[in-house]
C-alpha cells in the first residue's frame, strides 16, 4: 500500500498491511533541517509563505517516510482572519495582544470567508497534495473551539487557564456566544482545508483535560459535535486531546471517526471504550523518545503487539514531540513500525 492509501484505510477502519505512522509536531525542532530553516525565517514567515510551508511539511516525510504529512501551521492562524492580533514568542508560544473578556470583545470578532482570512494556507495545502501524490496523506488541523477559547480569554498559554474556565462557569451567556462564534470559524476553516486537498483533519482540543464530565457535556461537547457534523462525509475526522480518560465515552459520541488518546490510558481500554466503529490513534509517551534506541524500539514493539492488528489504528505519540527529541529516536521508532507486519 502507499502511505496515503494506508492512512486513509486505517482512518476508515478498513484493513491495512501495517498501521500508518505519523507524529504530532513532526515538522519541528527535532529535525536539523527545520532548525536550519528557522535560522533564516520566523515561525510565522514559514507558515505564511506557501513554498516554505510545503518545505517544512515535507521534511519528516522525506527523512522518515511517515504516512501522514501534517500541514505546517499553528492553531492560532485563524485568529488573523478574526481580527485578533497575536504573536508567537520563542519559548513561550502564542500571546494575544488584547484577550477576549467582554460581550463587546466577542461581538468584534469577525467571521469571514476562510479563503479571505488565510489564503496562503490553502495555496500551501493545494501544492502539498500535488507534490505528495500518494506518498502520504495530507493532514489538516484546527484547534477545537474550547482550546481556542482558552487562549483567547487567558491571552497566552497557562497550566490551568483559570480566566477561561471562570468565564465558562460564571458567565455562561458570554461563553456560549464565544463558543458559537469559534465553532463557525473552525468549521469554515476545516471545510476549506478539505476543499484545498487535506485528506483527513484533526481537531486539537489540547486543554480539554481541564474540564469535568458535566462541564464537558453542557459547555463544550455541543460545539465539537457541530464542527464534526459540518465535516462528516467530507473527510475522516480525528479528535485529539490529552488527560481526558474521564471524558473518552463522551468524546466517542462527538461525531469523530478516530479518537487520539494519550499514554495515561492503556490502548486496549481505549479500544473497548470507543467501540469497534471508531478508530484509535496514539499513544506512546513522547518521553520514551528521550531515552535510548533499545528502549525506543522495545516500546514501539510493545505498542504494535497490543494495537497493530486492530483495523482502525494509527500509530502516533500521545502528544507532540518534545523539541529536544534526538532525531535518531524518530528513525528507530519509524523503522520499527515500517517493518511490522500483521
Ligand atoms: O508538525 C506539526 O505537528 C505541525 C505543526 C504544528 C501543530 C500541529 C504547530 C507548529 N502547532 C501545532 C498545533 C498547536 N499549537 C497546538 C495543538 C497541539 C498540542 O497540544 O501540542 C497548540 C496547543 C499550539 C499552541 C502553540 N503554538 C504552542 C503551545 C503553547 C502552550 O500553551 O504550551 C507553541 C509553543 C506554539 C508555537 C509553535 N507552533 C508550531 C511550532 C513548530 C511552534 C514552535 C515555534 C518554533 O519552532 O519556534
Amino acid at each position: 500500500m502507499t502511505g496515503r492509501e494506508r492512512f486513509l484505510a486505517a482512518a476508515r477502519s478498513q484493513s491495512v498491511d501495517r498501521p500508518p505512522v505519523w507524529y504530532m509536531r513532526q515538522a519541528g525542532r527535532a529535525l536539523p533541517e527545520y532548525r536550519a530553516l528557522r535560522e533564516r525565517h520566523s515561525f510565522l514567515d514559514v507558515a505564511h509563505t506557501p513554498d516554505l510551508c510545503v518545505e517544512a511539511t515535507l521534511m519528516p516525510v522525506n527523512r522518515l517516510g511517515v504516512d501522514g504529512a501534517v500541514v505546517f501551521a499553528d492553531i492560532m492562524l485563524p485568529l488573523e482572519g478574526m481580527g485578533i492580533e497575536f504573536q508567537i514568542d520563542p519559548g513561550v508560544g502564542p500571546v494575544i495582544a488584547s484577550p477576549v473578556r467582554s460581550l463587546q470583545d466577542i461581538d468584534a470578532i469577525r467571521v469571514i470567508d476562510a479563503h479571505e482570512a488565510t489564503p496562503y494556507l490553502f495555496t500551501a495545502i493545494d501544492h502539498l497534495a500535488r507534490d505528495l501524490g500518494d506518498r502520504a496523506a495530507v493532514i489538516g488541523f484546527a484547534a477545537a473551539p474550547f482550546t481556542l477559547a482558552c487562549y483567547l480569554v487567558q491571552g497566552r498559554g497557562s497550566r490551568e487557564f483559570p480566566l477561561a474556565k471562570a468565564m465558562m462557569i460564571g458567565q455562561p451567556a458570554l461563553w456560549h456566544a464565544l463558543m458559537a462564534t469559534l465553532t463557525e470559524v473552525t468549521a469554515r476553516y476545516l471545510e476549506a482545508q478539505i476543499q484545498a486537498g487535506a485528506d483527513v483533519v484533526q481537531l486539537f482540543d489540547s486543554w480539554l483535560g481541564l474540564v469535568g464530565v458535566e462541564q464537558y457535556r453542557s459547555h463544550v461537547l455541543p460545539y465539537t459535535r457541530e464542527v464534526f457534523s459540518r465535516l462528516s462525509a467530507k473527510a475522516p475526522l480525528i479528535h485529539f486531546s490529552t488527560g481526558t480518560a474521564h471524558l473518552l465515552p463522551d468524546i466517542a459520541t462527538s461525531g469523530c471517526d478516530l479518537v487520539s488518546v494519550d499514554w495515561r490510558t492503556p490502548i486496549e481500554d481505549a479500544f473497548t471504550i470507543v467501540g469497534d466503529r471508531i478508530g484509535v490513534q496514539g499513544n506512546l509517551d513522547p518521553a520514551v523518545l528521550l531515552t535510548n534506541p533499545a528502549t525506543v524500539r522495545e516500546a514501539g514493539i510493545d505498542l504494535l503487539r497490543r494495537a497493530g492488528h486492530r483495523d482502525g489504528y494509527i500509530f502516533n505519540l500521545g502528544h507532540g514531540l518534545q523539541p529536544d527529541t534526538p532525531v535518531e529516536s524518530l528513525h528507530v521508532l519509524t523503522e520499527t513500525v515500517q517493518t511490522f507486519s500483521r
